[in-house]
């Protein structure tokens, strides 16, 4: 047992037990008013038994067994196809703990609207009980909770997205805490819908939607919103972050950490296949995590990560056998597939998978491309991370993984180069706050825009991200030995508005060059806004970059940099008095180094 976990110190509500646990089951029940309740244990035989029930309703749909066996497709209401923000709240006594990156309701306010909406809306339906861990189930960094719902379809996700059922509600006996999840899919009336959260409480309710991150609670809302808050008191960092193990052809192996917003890259670059010229030479990649990292500090003073989830919600559209062969290998069995369209051959297919033409749209229309997309843009797989052929055997492991570096990112259409390096932490943690993306068909709303994301987490921080920066801040301490920290930007374009930088397996280059910085053996230029590499100090071997591609992906345009960080100084203005002066002292002494 390593020593730091001793003192990793835990949140514990006290009075909560099983009992608690009967008690609470008890009280929703009276409030919702299921005609069965059925507490999962996550068996094969009650998996099988709900998803014999789910064909039978049409919930799931058969695909073809032959290319694709025990695999299902699910289309969800065509108004319920991704997060939704502007419905999601964190409910704090005070509103300045939610912060400006929140929306915020009062907690007794919020409890009314949803017990409101909750009354009597399982009439008819099964209340599933479903006990769930995050992270592996003997990880003294694992949490567990409970989620209440009465869609089978959720079952059927939680089942492989998280460690669920008996081995989970005996470690909630064991430990006594667990977070409060209810759940249910009411009639997915847009305007009856909502994703509350209780950070206080270890709460969450959410009504009207059966979208991965709006109805999984375990995922976006305990993982992430409840498990920052929860993080935050106890030292440690809940992030949206991907987690994967660089080995070299010597046998050594980097983990590293990275942020970006939802559908940027992260499940692609967790299983990213090293070029031609790398797996000759023997450079390996594991997959430990596509999406959230629980990182503590260690006894040695690294940052030690556990991949909280079981499983992969992944983006469908764009996956195939060149972008990302591993992902298409983890989705050929044991899948479920929701809002992609349907070959003649009942085979799932999205845009980008091959040149075949789709029968049937998401929507089970007859494919017409007057309609749009056969797949919906945010179409996803559920697989378990048990499938992926690069997944890491450390994944499992109790005391999580090192972390060497962490990695920031975003979609940048103009100004950011393919990657640059931060001075220190405290820069480090600037260059996360100060993130910024073009929006995508993850969450409802226009895509495209150019919004702040810091550290990917503007959805899910479940607190004021003036506090967030700080506790960032507060691991630069002493005794710490904290990971370098980078930036990269895959979605440069040119002038032709095609991607400058060919991604996917050739990221792998970049994140040579970190582990190669993290060792001290590659070279970098010094500018206001850190350590860029020429492009001599990458291996470009059989990578054909044109002269524009080259300035763009390794220079750095002053002006223009000039204006972002006006731009930066502004957004940090926005949480005011409680942004951290130390972050405030960084934007301020990269703006003057920027002026002159
Ligand atoms: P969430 O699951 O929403 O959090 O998304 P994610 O960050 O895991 O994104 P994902 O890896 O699923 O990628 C989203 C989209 O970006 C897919 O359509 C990918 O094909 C595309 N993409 C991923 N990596 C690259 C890259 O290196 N270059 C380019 N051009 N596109 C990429
Ligand atoms: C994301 O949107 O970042 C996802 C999918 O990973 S969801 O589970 O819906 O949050
Ligand atoms: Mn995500």
């Amino acid at each position: 047992m390593n020593a730091a976990i001793d003192v990793f110190k835990r949140n514990e509500f006290p009075g909560s037990s099983l009992a608690a646990l009967n008690a609470w089951v008890a009280e929703v029940a009276a409030l919702t008013q299921p005609d069965h309740i059925h507490w999962c244990d996550g068996s094969d035989a009650e998996n099988a038994l709900l998803t014999k029930q789910m064909l039978a309703d049409g919930t799931l749909l058969p695909l073809n067994p032959e290319t694709h066996p025990h695999s299902w497709l699910h289309r969800s209401s065509p108004s319920d196809v991704a997060r939704v923000e502007h419905l999601t709240f964190v409910c704090t006594a005070q509103p300045d703990d939610a912060g400006p990156n929140n929306h915020w309701m009062a907690p007794a306010e919020a409890h009314a609207k949803m017990d409101a909406l909750f009354a009597g809306c399982m009439r008819g339906r099964t209340l599933y009980v479903i006990p769930y861990c995050m992270g592996p189930i003997d990880s003294p960094l694992s949490r567990c909770g409970v989620e209440i719902t009465d869609s089978p379809y959720v079952v059927a996700n939680m089942r492989i997205m998280t460690r669920m059922g008996a081995p989970a509600l005996a470690r909630i006996e064991r430990e006594g805490t667990f977070v409060k999840g209810l759940h249910s899919t009411g009639e997915l009336d847009p305007d009856r819908r909502f994703i509350m959260h209780f950070p206080d409480e270890l709460a969450i309710k959410s009504f009207g939607s059966g979208y991965g991150g709006n109805a999984l609670l375990g995922k976006k809302c305990h993982a992430l919103r409840i498990a920052s808050h929860q993080a935050r008191h106890e030292g440690w960092l809940a992030e949206h972050m991907l987690i994967v193990g660089i080995e070299n052809p010597q046998g050594e192996t980097h983990y590293i950490a990275a942020a970006f917003p939802s559908a940027c890259g992260k499940t692609n670059l967790a299983m990213l296949i090293p070029p031609e010229g790398y797996r000759q030479a023997g450079w390996k990649v594991w997959t430990v995590g596509d999406d959230i990292c629980w990182m503590r500090p260690g006894a040695d003073g690294r940052l030690y990560a556990i991949n909280p989830e079981a499983g992969f919600f992944g983006v469908a559209p764009g996956t195939s056998d060149s972008s990302n062969p591993n992902a298409l290998a983890t989705i050929s069995h044991h899948t479920i597939f929701t809002n992609v369209a349907v070959t003649d051959e009942q085979e799932p297919w999205w845009e980008g998978l091959d040149t075949r033409t789709p029968a049937l749209d998401w929507q089970g229309r007859k494919y017409d491309p007057a309609n749009g997309p056969a797949a919906h843009p945010n179409s996803r797989f559920t697989v378990s991370a048990k499938q992926c052929p690069s997944y890491s055997a450390k994944a499992e492991d109790p005391q999580g993984v090192p972390i060497s570096a962490i990695v920031f990112g975003g979609r940048r259409a103009s100004l950011v180069p393919l990657v640059f390096e931060a001075r220190d932490w405290t820069h480090g943690v600037l260059v996360g706050a100060a993130m910024g993306s073009e929006t995508t068909a993850a969450a409802t709303g226009a895509v495209g825009v150019m919004r702040r994301d810091p550290m990917a987490m503007k959805p899910f921080c479940g607190y004021n991200f003036a506090d967030y920066f700080a506790h960032w801040l507060s691991f630069d301490r002493a005794g710490a030995k904290l990971p370098k920290i980078f930036h990269v930007n895959w979605f440069r374009k040119g002038g032709d508005g095609k991607f400058l930088w060919p991604g996917f397996g050739e990221n792998l280059r970049v994140l040579e060059w970190m582990i190669q910085r993290v060792e001290g053996k590659a070279d970098a230029v010094e500018t206001p806004i850190g350590h860029l590499p020429r492009a001599e100090d990458l291996n470009l071997d059989g990578v054909a970059l044109s002269d524009e591609a080259h300035d763009l992906l390794f220079g750095f345009d002053r002006a223009g940099w000039q204006a972002e960080f006006a731009g930066i100084g502004e957004y940090l203005q926005e949480f005011g008095a409680r942004t951290p002066q130390a972050l405030k002292d960084e934007q301020q002494r990269i703006a003057a180094r920027l002026a002159h």
